[in-house]
């Protein structure tokens, strides 16, 4: 029987109000410098912002990725090979998924992975009525866990898919540990088809997370307005500004909301005092060097077989495929 809308996703909870959001908000604030998770970005609001900054001129990451995909998506898919499960982690742009698919042979089935149900329910529904006989699994989930892939109607390779750089918002123990968890989801013989921000000219990256509309300015402190209504918390959105710059050391942009005056804050019972000029660190997106990234993978027990970058060499697109001794 052919299947034309997706499944209900496994997993649990309805992610609105994960009971995790309280707690990891009010441990951040409580750090002697402050920060919050960037992974609660994404609401409804936070996540139209997001596809808006995609758009943006100075935001180089989407359209390269994009230029790469549809450059070299025939050889990659070729790689991944026929029959393939193609695990998304991030139902991301179905722009991509898409590019991807069109070329994938026979794929057994898509199991799209993402914290936000509601995202990841409109992206999966999509896809399922695009590809009318593929098997669209979603699964409700915070990939940064270990998580179990729901049951099957065929059996194939695993390979799973992380574009955007999302990989970028995890510091190297973390990402070591992420790249970790998906050579194991995979196997030994599975891939992973990755985008990969590469460090350049801090000229070129920091106007990425500065642009002159304000839209990622307007993205950073949306996460205090969902803090406001999902947490009953009193941040005062013009009270903080947006600041984003590039440590050039870690190779990494750094993202922060900085109190414009010394001011309290409640959220969830518990205050928070700002002084004029404290903030709160909201993300890091850290880029790398192709040679970094391959050790990198390579303690995850992946093994870098394809790289492909944009003419300018501004980003990555990465084929690895799980080492046999199993790292
Ligand atoms: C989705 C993590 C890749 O770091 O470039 C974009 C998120 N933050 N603008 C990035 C983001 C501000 C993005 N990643």
């Amino acid at each position: 029987m052919k299947r034309h809308t997706a499944a209900p996703p496994a997993g649990t909870d309805d992610p609105a109000a994960p009971p995790d959001f309280l707690r990891e908000v009010l441990a951040g604030l409580s750090k002697p410098r402050k920060e919050l998770p960037c992974k609660y970005f994404y609401d409804a609001r936070g996540s139209r912002l997001f596809d808006r900054i995609c758009r943006l001129d100075e935001y180089y990451p989407t359209r390269c990725e994009l230029a790469i995909l549809r450059r070299h998506g025939p050889e990659l898919a070729a790689r991944l090979g026929a029959g393939c499960v193609l695990i998304e982690y991030g139902s991301g742009s179905s722009l991509k998924t898409r590019l991807l698919l069109d070329r994938l042979a026979d794929p057994a089935a898509y199991v799209p992975v993402d914290i936000s149900r509601e995202h990841l329910l409109r992206s999966a529904g999509a896809l399922a009525r695009r590809y009318p006989g593929l098997e669209v699994a979603p699964v409700c989930a915070d990939f940064t866990a270990p998580f179990e892939l729901p049951p099957l109607r065929r059996r194939g390779r695993r390979v799973v898919y992380f574009s955007g750089s999302t990989i970028s918002n995890f510091g190297p123990p973390e990402a070591t540990a992420l790249l970790a968890n998906i050579a194991r989801l995979c196997g030994p013989g599975g891939g992973l088809l990755i985008g990969v921000d590469l460090d350049k000219d801090p000229g070129i990256v920091e106007p990425a997370y500065n642009d002159a509309l304000g839209v990622t300015a307007e993205f950073n402190l949306n996460l205090l307005a969902r803090i406001n209504r999902e947490l009953g918390a009193d941040f005062r959105l013009d009270q903080f500004r947006h600041h984003a710059f590039y440590d050039a050391g870690h190779t990494r942009i750094e993202m922060h909301l900085v109190s414009l005056r010394p001011q309290v804050v409640r959220v969830g019972g518990e205050t928070f005092a700002f002084a004029e000029g404290e903030s709160i660190r909201t993300e890091y997106s850290y880029k790398y060097s192709l040679g970094a990234f391959r050790q990198l993978a390579g303690q995850a027990g992946l093994e870098v077989e394809r790289v492909r970058t944009d003419d300018q060499g501004l980003y990555s697109v990465q084929y690895l495929s799980v080492r046999r001794d199993g790292g």
